[in-house]
């Protein structure tokens, strides 16, 4: 399926870390099954800006998947997963200024 998407654990806080961990390892399977054939790239408050722009501009490509674990609770996650929404924004600005560019 080479339509992009990522996924959004929430309520992180709530969840046993072992439970937590089963979790995103069904999730890693499912994505990597040959009908979904997604490479899953799990980020944290810890994955570097850079890793996240690179994360953010293989989007298009629908061949991977970012993992998201936040919670409203603790703030676990989200600073991180808005620059990551706003990185993507901006791609999908660039492409549609580059198609005006180039309209035929
Ligand atoms: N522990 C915890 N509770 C949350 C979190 N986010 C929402 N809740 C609570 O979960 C309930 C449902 O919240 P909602 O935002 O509608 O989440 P939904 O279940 O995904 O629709 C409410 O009682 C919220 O206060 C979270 O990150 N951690
Ligand atoms: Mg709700």
């Amino acid at each position: 399926m080479k339509i992009p998407f990522f996924v959004v654990l929430t309520k992180v806080d709530m969840c046993p870390q072992n439970k937590y961990e089963e979790t995103v390892d069904e999730l890693r399977r499912i994505l990597k099954h040959k009908l979904l054939n997604k490479f899953p790239i799990e980020i944290s408050d810890k994955t570097s800006e850079n890793e996240l722009a690179k994360t953010a501009e293989l989007m298009p490509s629908g061949n991977i998947c970012p993992i998201f674990s936040v919670s409203s609770v603790t703030k676990q996650g989200l600073d991180i997963l808005v620059q990551f929404i706003w990185k993507i924004e901006k791609l999908k600005e660039i492409s549609i200024e580059e198609a005006i560019k180039q309209p035929f």
